[in-house]
């Protein structure tokens, strides 16, 4: 068994992008352990993004993760359901990313990507614990 964090960021909500966004994960056959909706504030945001908070472009992407809910899911599958999830977001920035991915599919350009995925086991455990550590999940 695997778990790992995604988020459907601010631009996802927004655009009215979750339900399909959900819809490819669930079809996939990855299962929602837990799921809130919820602002990212700035403290949040710094210990989510805590190795790129000296970047230049932390502040922008401080401010857009912030500026309207974000709905947070845990999703579990098979060990390495992390690796999977990502394959299906394809790469960061979304005009690279190929048709059949959300952000080949969705986004143009590299701040608004519309979704987070953990990018090992270690960062799910961590990030899982970050977002739903106080529902015991
Ligand atoms: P990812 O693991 O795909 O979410 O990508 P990173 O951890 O490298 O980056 C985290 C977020 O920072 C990305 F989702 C978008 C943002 N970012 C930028 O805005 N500009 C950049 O040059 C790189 C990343």
């Amino acid at each position: 068994m695997g778990a790992t964090l995604v988020l459907c960021k601010p631009d996802a909500v927004e655009r009215g992008l979750v339900g399909e966004i959900v819809s490819r994960f669930e079809r996939k056959g990855l299962r929602i352990a837990a799921a809130r909706l919820l602002r990212i504030d700035e403290e949040l945001a710094a210990r989510h993004y805590a190795e790129h908070t000296d970047k230049p472009f932390y502040p922008e992407l401080r401010d857009f993760i912030g500026r309207s809910p974000t709905l947070a899911l845990v999703l579990e599958g098979p060990e390495g359901t992390y690796a999977i999830v990502r394959s299906l977001m394809g790469p960061t920035n979304p005009a690279d990313a190929p048709p059949g991915t959300i952000r080949g599919d969705f986004g143009l350009e590299v701040t608004e990507n519309l979704v987070h995925g953990s990018d090992s086991e270690a960062a799910a455990a961590r990030e899982i614990a970050l977002f739903f550590g106080d529902l015991g999940t």
